[in-house]
C-alpha cells in the first residue's frame, strides 16, 4: 500500500527547500563570523540568531515532508560564499537572498496549488508569512544603515548601529498587524 501523499514533483521541490534553508542559516552563520571578527558583537548576536531560525525553518520542511509518508533527502549544502565587504554589503546581501528564498516559497505555492496539494498548500502558507517578515526585518536593517551613512558609515555610526542591533527583535512587526491605536 502506498503511504507517500507527496507527489514526487512536490517531494523534491520540499526537500530542495530544505536544503535551501539549511543554505540560509550557513549565510548567516558566516557572515556572524565575519561580523565578530570585524568588532560587531551586536550584529553578529542576531546573524547567529538568525542563523538558527533558518535552521528551524530547514527541520519544518524535514518533520513536514516525513509526515507526509515521503522520503526525506539530505544532499550537501552549499558554500556561502565571500564574506562581505563592509557592514552595508552585508545588508544588502542578506536582503537579496531574502527575496529569493521568498521566489522558492512562492514556486512551492504555485506547485502545490497547480496540484490541489492543499495540505502542502496550507503548510506553505506559514513561510509566505515568514519570509514578509524575512524581508521587512533585512529592509530595516538596509534603512538604518542608510541613515548612517550607508557604505560610508563612519566608525560611530557604525558603533550604535551595532549597539542598536544586538536589541533588535528577531521578528518584525507586519502591515497586517498594525491598529490605529498601534501604528
Ligand atoms: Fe527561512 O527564512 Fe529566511 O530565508
Amino acid at each position: 500500500m502506498d503511504t507517500n501523499r507527496l507527489s514526487q514533483k512536490i517531494a523534491s521541490a520540499l526537500n530542495q527547500q530544505m536544503t535551501n534553508e539549511a543554505h540560509n542559516a550557513q549565510i548567516y552563520l558566516a557572515y556572524g563570523a565575519w561580523a565578530d571578527s570585524e568588532g560587531y558583537e551586536g550584529i553578529a548576536n542576531f546573524l547567529f540568531r538568525h542563523a538558527n531560525e533558518e535552521r528551524n525553518h530547514m527541520m519544518k520542511f524535514l518533520e513536514y515532508i516525513l509526515k507526509r509518508g515521503s522520503k526525506v533527502v539530505v544532499s550537501a549544502i552549499p558554500e556561502p560564499g565571500p564574506n562581505p565587504a563592509g557592514v552595508n554589503d552585508c545588508f544588502e546581501r542578506i536582503f537579496k537572498s531574502e527575496v529569493e528564498n521568498t521566489a522558492n516559497i512562492y514556486n512551492l505555492v504555485n506547485m502545490s496549488m497547480e496540484e490541489k496539494d492543499w495540505a502542502t498548500w496550507n503548510f506553505m502558507q506559514w513561510f509566505v508569512k515568514e519570509q514578509t517578515e524575512e524581508e521587512t526585518l533585512a529592509l530595516d536593517l538596509l534603512s538604518k544603515i542608510k541613515v548612517a551613512g550607508g557604505a560610508k558609515a563612519g566608525a560611530d555610526a557604525l558603533y550604535a548601529l551595532d549597539a542598536d542591533l544586538a536589541k533588535t527583535p528577531d521578528d518584525a512587526r507586519l502591515a497586517q498587524d498594525v491598529s490605529v491605536e498601534r501604528p
